[in-house]
């Protein structure tokens, strides 16, 4: 060819080199590997502006309202209307990424005010559709009240919009123990399971609050889900890939293959682990949502008084593939001492226990009370 020579400066090198150059600068500003992955094979990751997101109550008052009923002849059975239309996949009411306050939350009757369609309970269902969706919200709990409202103010008109029946489950450890959450977590299922035919089953941390509608509260029909994939915490992404704590969501057969969760685990750290350990040991894995859809919010707060860390979880966790069909769903004991339909949630108050760990001298003092029944997994009383 013409003018293409063996030294540098030949035009054949210069058009090369300029063209290396080049194709260098596109390659970054296409964000590097994963940019040029994402142009040339068509990605269907969603894209969120979470730099502009609605008012947690957007489209609330766009909540349909029943048809009216018949009108009844006078005798005979009262009228029933005609069945209703299933509720539309995706809901038509969603708007993606939503605001989330996180200080001074409203107060209770407050935030009642503002959920008028919430029945006792902290129940709802859709008063315009079939709801093809039925999932209890378990969320482990004690002294944490401005984190619970936060949470309540939130979770409420996020759950409307998707169309779901729901019902939200607040489950508070009696006692000064050491706290311990995957426990509360099976007695949250168990009770739940009691009232109703969950489809679904969210496991859900008081302190964490949704910050995009798309991401629905229903369950993955094989598999166990994990939804706080992005967390502010964590810099919105996982921490580690086989994190499964914040939210997750099984439902009654999943929990069921993988007995439950475990009950030895008091105070901060690793039941989460277990749990997702439990899922694989239990021959399944762990779904998750694109992470442009899992973010949530962490309401910041200093560690919890009873919820230090726990420093046997390392040991614990070592013996999960020993433990997991021994200690779970099959080995639960509790009391529950009251359920209340409060306007917003159902409030279960049980006695776990104590850690057994805990110095008898260092535990903190319990009240004293005259009943000291434990109900197992079946709700029958063990002495
Ligand atoms: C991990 C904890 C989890 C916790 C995440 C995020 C443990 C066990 C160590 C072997 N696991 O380190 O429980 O949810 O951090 O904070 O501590």
């Amino acid at each position: 060819m013409a003018g293409c020579g063996r030294s540098l400066d030949s035009p054949c090198t210069l058009a090369l080199l300029v063209g290396f150059q080049f194709a260098f600068v596109l390659y970054f500003s296409l964000g590097g590997f994963k940019g040029l992955v994402s142009v040339l094979v068509h990605t269907t990751e969603p894209e969120f502006d979470y730099s502009r997101p609605h008012d947690v109550y957007t489209n609330l008052s766009h909540l349909g309202v029943p048809p009216p009923p018949p009108r009844n002849s006078g005798t005979g059975p009262p009228a029933t209307g005609p069945p209703l239309k299933d509720c539309q996949i995706p809901s038509p009411l969603l708007v993606g990424p939503v605001s989330v306050h996180l200080s001074s939350p409203l107060s209770l009757e407050e935030i009642r005010q503002r959920n008028p369609l919430v029945l006792p309970g902290g129940r709802y269902r859709p008063p315009d559709c079939e709801p093809r969706h039925h999932t209890a919200i378990v969320v482990p709990y004690r002294n944490r009240q401005t984190h619970l409202r936060a949470l309540l103010y939130h979770l409420h008109p996020f759950l409307q919009r998707q169309q779901i029946h729901y019902s939200i489950y607040i489950v508070q450890q009696w006692g000064n123990s050491t706290f311990n959450r995957a426990k509360l977590l099976n007695v949250g299922v168990r009770e739940a399971l009691r009232d109703e035919d969950w489809s679904c089953i969210f496991l859900h941390d008081v302190d964490l609050l949704p910050e995009n509608d798309h991401n629905t509260y229903t369950c993955h029909k094989q598999f166990p889900t994990h939804l706080s994939v992005a967390m502010d915490k964590f810099r919105y992404r996982l921490p580690y890939p086989q994190y499964f704590g914040g939210v997750s969501a099984v439902t009654p057969d999943q929990y069921m293959k993988m007995n439950g969760f475990p009950n030895q685990y008091w105070g901060w750290g690793g039941e989460d682990d277990d749990i997702a350990a439990r899922v694989r040991l239990s021959g399944m894995k762990i779904v998750r949502p694109p992470v442009a859809i899992g973010h949530y919010k962490m309401i910041k707060h200093k560690g919890d008084r009873g919820n230090e860390q726990n420093p046997r979880r390392f040991d614990l966790l070592k013996r999960t593939r020993l433990n997991w069909r021994s200690d779970g769903l099959n080995s639960l004991t509790y009391e529950l001492l009251s359920k209340e339909l409060q306007p917003l949630y159902t409030n279960l108050t049980v006695n776990i226990g104590e850690d057994p760990h805990v110095p008898q001298g260092k535990a903190m003092s319990y009240p004293r009370r005259r009943s000291r029944q434990t109900k197992n997994e079946h709700g029958t009383a063990n002495i």
